[in-house]
């Protein structure tokens, strides 16, 4: 191995972070904001809203999604949607966001722990956490690679339980050419600046049928049913025309966005297939993933440990991210939980420790890629 410090002559290049927004041009954008300056409709159920909630269902291949202000007060709403109460069994290995939701919905999180091969919650370990106050099972889709959907309904169905899948990270996400977001209950998606499709701030929930999307709709808008009827204690979770707008140009430029992360995705692969000490996540046969994140896991038998690497590429002015470290079950208000005892957690604890996203965005320059891969393969030798 060479000295860390042998390419300090780099270390002027521009910054380069985990990730950065798509943005579509600018010039394309522009006559969205005239229609809505004429027509002074900001927010509400506009017209952008509706008409993105039917593409998007479209091109998402459901029958009908609710648009939401983010991701989390859609995962809130989720939850208050199907009347979710008691326990409800998540992973510890995920955005604090997941298991917020449940605490803000008077919830106790259940901690399992999670498959090494996938990230995702672990069926064979879900059954031992029923107790009698389960209602419901919060998986996350993590990095956009599904979770054992079949096994996780199997033990839904057994045990009468609601499954809500936090699909954040998984949008357009296809295994054998079938959406994994009609799984479940619900799927709840993001359109956050920092994810595959964003409306800035945005997200969505994916609904089964008309009357569950009612409800919905209802929640996200105070509970107001008309004028003068509140049929529920609702939230404002409305998603304004202005992202709205941005998600309709955005469906224009998805598909070349994620063809560009598939690629930059591959050369990470092939950079580091013969280093042995670093693993990339693998997607199963038949699975049209979106290359929302590219997490790279350092292992024991590296020369240079995760942190040192992290510290190294930051150094260089790459600033990678340990997406999902420290665990979300370690944070105050988790850690007294039984199920967050770290014994009880061991492969998310190793993932936690391992992990490093690297950059993956469809404006990464290739030769910002090829840096930071001089820089990783370095610490190899
Ligand atoms: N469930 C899961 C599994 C999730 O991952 C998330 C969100 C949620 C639920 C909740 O969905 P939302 O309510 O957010 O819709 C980011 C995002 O804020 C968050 O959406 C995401 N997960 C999480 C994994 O990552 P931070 O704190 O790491 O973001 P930040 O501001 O440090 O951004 C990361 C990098 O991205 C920056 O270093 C630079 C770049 N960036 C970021 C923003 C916001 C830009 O270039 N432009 C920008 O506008 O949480």
């Amino acid at each position: 191995m060479q000295p860390l410090g042998a390419q300090d002559d780099m270390i002027s290049q521009r910054p380069v972070f985990v990730t950065e927004p798509h943005l579509p041009p600018l010039q394309e954008f522009i006559p969205y904001l005239e229609k809505l300056w004429a027509s002074k409709r900001l927010t509400n159920g506009g017209p952008f809203h509706e008409q993105l909630e039917k593409e998007l269902a479209a091109y998402l291949g459901v029958q009908h999604l609710s648009l939401f202000s983010n991701g989390t007060i859609a995962l809130v709403t989720a939850l208050q949607a199907l009347r979710i109460s008691g326990e409800v069994i998540t992973t510890p290995y995920t955005f604090v966001a997941t298991a917020h939701s449940l605490i803000w919905n008077n919830i106790k999180p259940v901690f399992v722990d999670v498959d090494p091969g996938t990230c995702n919650l672990d069926p064979a370990r879900i059954e031992e956490a029923i107790t009698p106050a389960t209602t419901a099972i919060l998986p996350v889709h993590c990095y956009g690679l599904p979770c054992d959907v079949d096994r996780i309904q199997r033990i839904a169905d057994t045990y009468g339980l609601k499954v809500i899948y936090d699909a954040a990270h998984a949008f357009g996400v296809k295994q054998d050419g079938a959406s994994i977001l009609n799984h479940g209950d619900l799927s709840v998606l993001s359109f956050h600046a920092t994810k595959v499709f964003n409306t800035f701030e945005g997200g969505a929930i994916i609904c089964p049928d008309a009357k569950i999307k009612q409800r919905i709709d209802y929640l996200k808008n105070f509970g107001f049913a008309d004028e003068v009827t509140v049929v529920a204690p609702g939230i404002n979770g409305k998603m304004n025309e202005v992202s709205a707008a941005m998600g309709l140009l955005q469906l224009q430029h998805v598909d070349q966005a994620l063809v560009t992360r598939a690629a930059i995705h591959r050369r990470y692969q092939d950079a580091f297939a013969d280093v042995p000490s670093l693993r990339l996540l693998q997607a199963p046969t038949g699975l049209e993933w979106n290359h929302a994140y590219c997490p790279l896991f350092v292992g024991p038998d590296h020369p240079v440990s995760r942190d040192a690497l992290y510290a190294l590429l930051k150094k260089h002015g790459i600033h990678a991210r340990r997406y999902f470290y420290p665990l979300v079950s370690s944070f105050p208000m988790y850690r007294g939980l039984p199920s967050a005892a770290p014994e009880h957690l061991p492969h998310a604890q190793t993932l936690a420790d391992q992990v490093i996203c690297l950059p993956i965005y469809p404006t990464l320059r290739a030769e910002d890629q090829e840096r930071l891969i001089g820089i990783i393969l370095q610490t190899a030798r």
